[in-house]
């Protein structure tokens, strides 16, 4: 390797800026990419997302050109809101995601969590789901955290309930994050923010309490940015999301998102069943028994066909 040649991490990326962190120190420098990055496969809006690890070449001790992107373990992606079949990269290289959610304030959307799971089942990220603002559920709203508590536990998700508010909780979650790096998401003013400050109150990140003053709505977090908790736990927010679709998919991957519902896939009589109306049908069949859970058949039901519309209506836009 050149003298002048690092390899380091991206923390945060600003348009055409990155922040890369040089490993083995704990100064950034600020860095561009020069010409264009020669990427294989994903067709992204963005070529770089925090997490990457890069290689670089010095200019002076503060900044940097990108010259490539090491291979990623792994990434997490959304549909590009914009660029049809490209991929906006939200984090790459991450050892779990802390999806956030509350069952109040603002009211959980129904199907999020399972959207949100679209996005890291295809490189099997473990997803920690964290219920937060604890501290304002009633008993209606509690029922509802323990209905959701017992789905996701079942098929495999590790699940919390704490408050960043009072703080309960939080010892838990910071044991569960150490010594990983984690991408904290979900939908915007669930505290993901918050939270991250009672994490390590040295950080000190905006949140909600500035747009309520301008009463905009605006979200808080307006890119992903990562930050050390401490040498080996590294926590990456980033803004709330609306809403999630997916263009980039076609009807039969949505099955293999939903792991419980895949595995009774295997038994279905016909191989493009999409459990439906098929007859002897499996996964149907363990809907009925009870094996799977209502609310997840139903959740697949309807992304299934918002993603059958969505592509159906692309198909029509080309003609
Ligand atoms: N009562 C209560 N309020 C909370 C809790 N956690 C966060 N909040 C409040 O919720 C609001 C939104 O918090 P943020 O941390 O900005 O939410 P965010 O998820 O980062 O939002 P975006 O950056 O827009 O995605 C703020 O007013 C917080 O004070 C909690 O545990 N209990
Ligand atoms: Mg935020
Ligand atoms: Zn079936």
């Amino acid at each position: 390797m050149n003298p002048t040649e690092f390899q380091g991490t991206v923390y945060r990326s600003t348009g055409s800026w990155y922040a890369v962190k040089p490993d083995g120190t704990s100064k950034f420098m600020a860095c561009r990419i020069k010409g264009k990055l020669r990427l294989k496969g994903i067709r992204l809006t963005n070529p770089i997302g925090v997490g990457d690890r890069v290689l670089c070449q010095a200019e002076n001790d503060k900044e940097a050109i990108i010259l490539h992107v090491l291979p990623r373990k792994n990434y997490v992606v959304r549909q590009s809101p914009r660029k049809k079949h490209f991929l906006h990269l939200i984090a790459s290289n991450v050892d779990q995601a802390a999806l956030i959610a509350t069952i109040l304030q603002p009211k959980l959307k129904q199907g999020f969590i399972d959207r949100y799971l679209m996005m890291t089942e295809p490189y099997e990220i473990p997803v920690l789901i964290v219920f937060n603002k604890a501290d304002l559920y009633d008993e209606n709203a509690f029922a509802m955290y323990e209905y959701l508590r017992d789905i996701y536990t079942d098929i495999g998700y590790k699940t919390l309930l704490v408050s960043a508010e009072s703080g309960d909780g939080i010892p838990e979650l910071l044991l569960n994050l150490e010594g990983k790096t984690t991408l904290i998401g979900g939908q915007s003013g669930v505290g993901k923010s918050t939270l991250i400050n009672r994490l390590d109150a040295k950080l000190d990140l905006e949140t909600d309490f500035l747009s309520n003053y301008t009463g905009k709505g605006q979200h808080t977090t307006t890119f992903a940015e990562m930050f050390d908790l401490n040498e080996k736990t590294r926590i990456i927010d980033t803004p709330g999301i609306k809403t999630l679709t997916f263009n980039h998919l076609e009807p039969e991957h949505i099955v293999h998102n939903f792991r419980e519902i895949f595995q009774y896939a295997q038994m279905c009589k016909f191989s493009n069943c999409t459990h439906r109306n098929e007859p002897q049908c499996a996964v149907k069949k363990a809907v009925e028994e009870g094996y799977i859970s209502e609310l997840r058949y139903y959740n697949y039901l309807q992304l299934l066909e918002d993603t059958e519309a969505q592509n159906a209506w692309e198909r029509l836009k080309d003609m």
